[in-house]
């Protein structure tokens, strides 16, 4: 089983993970780590602590000269930011009030509420510190080992923007590879160039009304092989599962699986994707399943759009109440993003690469990546050889008709 868990808060003197369960000898670097923490940090919207933050990833174990034991990874990002919180952020108790920036008056639609009534908290920086995106830090950081594992199998993953606010694209290239290229060269990782355009003078229209924006995004995984998840239990449908990796992402409303929602207002004669045999293994005439079915995956890519709410930090602040007066005041203001779909994506990117290296394992597992690889190749040569025999019954049976 792959697993991680992160710890720490968005002002905190650091963020940290331990990613467990990954095989021995998958070649790692930090280099590779931080270009995808790099491309979390991009996009046109982002607030000034991108400016002050360039997370760097530290392996602190799990990885010798270059490569993973088998041991649990554990990985650090440091917080620049920490300079300027350290007394307010301190860890040992202090009796100065002054220095802590009470958080008094939730912000609609953040954690703010919920967790001083949960929790007890009479300061809400206690819930909006942990709550706090800046945690997907390290899930990219994680990710990007999952990302590694999956690479050597032949799968890869990559995001794009469709529609930010009302903004959405019109024309996307067939080719998936192209769709990969065009979405890393824009601001806001779309490749419709002129949606693109439009999505960045929409951010900056909220930004002058001082308001915020969400959106949506796709991950694709291309190269995934038949047969990771099962449709025998509930909770080990690879559907299920990565449908809960994208809801765990702070201020994700909505997740949907190839055509999703629109398949549901078509006929079934519209939505299922015929099936072929050309010679050498099954076709399919079109993917609006998105790559699963029955839970499982069907070879073809793995299609995910997510839809993110607009960030519920707004700089003209929405009705609230003070939690100690109960007194009507405007909701608190903290230092945000106007809007975070480009960074979401990656951020996507990289919880499908950790639930798809976990299903990978689990069919494929062993300790070691030579192990794993030759599993993969062996079950892929199977499957070739039982092709042929499906191919010469089938031609066997035409003939006797
Ligand atoms: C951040 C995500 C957002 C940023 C945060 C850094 O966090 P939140 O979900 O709390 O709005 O606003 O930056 C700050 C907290 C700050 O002080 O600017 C990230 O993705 O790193």
């Amino acid at each position: 089983m792959l697993r991680f868990l992160t710890a720490g808060e968005s002002h905190g003197q650091a963020l940290s993970a331990i990613v467990d369960g990954l095989p021995a000898g998958l070649h790692v670097s930090v280099e590779q780590i931080n270009h995808q923490l790099w491309r979390r940090q991009q996009g046109h919207g982002r607030g000034g602590r991108m400016k002050i933050e360039t997370d760097q990833a530290e392996i602190l174990g799990g990885v010798r000269f270059g490569q993973t034991t088998g041991g649990p990874v554990s990985l650090l990002v440091r917080n620049a930011d920490w300079r300027s919180w350290s007394d307010k952020m301190s860890v040992a108790p202090t009796d100065e009030e002054n220095t802590r920036r009470v958080v008094s008056v939730p912000r609609p639609g953040h954690a703010d509420l919920v967790g001083h009534i949960k929790y007890g908290f009479e300061d809400m920086r206690n819930a909006l510190e942990r709550a706090s995106a800046r945690e997907t830090t390290m899930r990219v950081a994680c990710g990007a080992l999952a990302r590694r594992l999956l690479e050597d199998a032949g799968v890869h993953i990559f995001s794009h923007v469709v529609s930010i606010g009302p903004v959405e694209v019109s024309s996307l290239p067939s080719d998936y590879s192209e769709i990969a290229r065009l979405a890393e060269e824009s601001p806001v990782r779309c490749a419709d160039g002129d949606a693109s355009q439009r999505m960045v003078d929409l951010i900056d229209q909220a930004k002058a009304d001082r308001d915020t924006l969400g959106g949506i995004f796709e991950v694709v995984a291309t190269g995934a092989p038949v047969g990771l998840g099962t449709y025998v239990q509930w909770d080990r449908r690879l559907d299920a599962r990565i449908a809960m990796a994208m809801m765990s992402i702070q201020a994700m409303k909505g997740v949907e699986i190839g055509d999703g929602f629109a398949a549901a207002r078509k006929m079934g004669s519209e939505v299922m994707d015929e099936i072929g045999w050309d010679g050498q293994g099954y076709t399919r005439s079109s993917n609006h399943m998105g790559g699963l079915e029955g839970g499982v995956s069907n070879g073809e890519p793995i299609v995910v759009r997510v839809a993110k709410k607009p960030l519920s930090t707004l700089m003209r602040p929405l009705k609230s109440v003070n939690i100690h007066t109960k007194e009507p005041s405007p909701a608190h203001v903290e230092r945000s993003d106007v809007c975070a779909v480009p960074a979401a994506g990656v951020i996507g990117e990289a919880m499908l690469a950790m639930v798809l290296a976990d299903a990978f394992l689990e069919r494929f597992g062993g300790d070691n990546m030579s192990d794993i690889l030759a599993n993969l190749e062996q079950i892929r040569s199977a499957h070739r050889k039982q092709g042929k025999s499906v191919s010469a019954s089938v031609a066997q049976d035409s003939s006797e008709c």
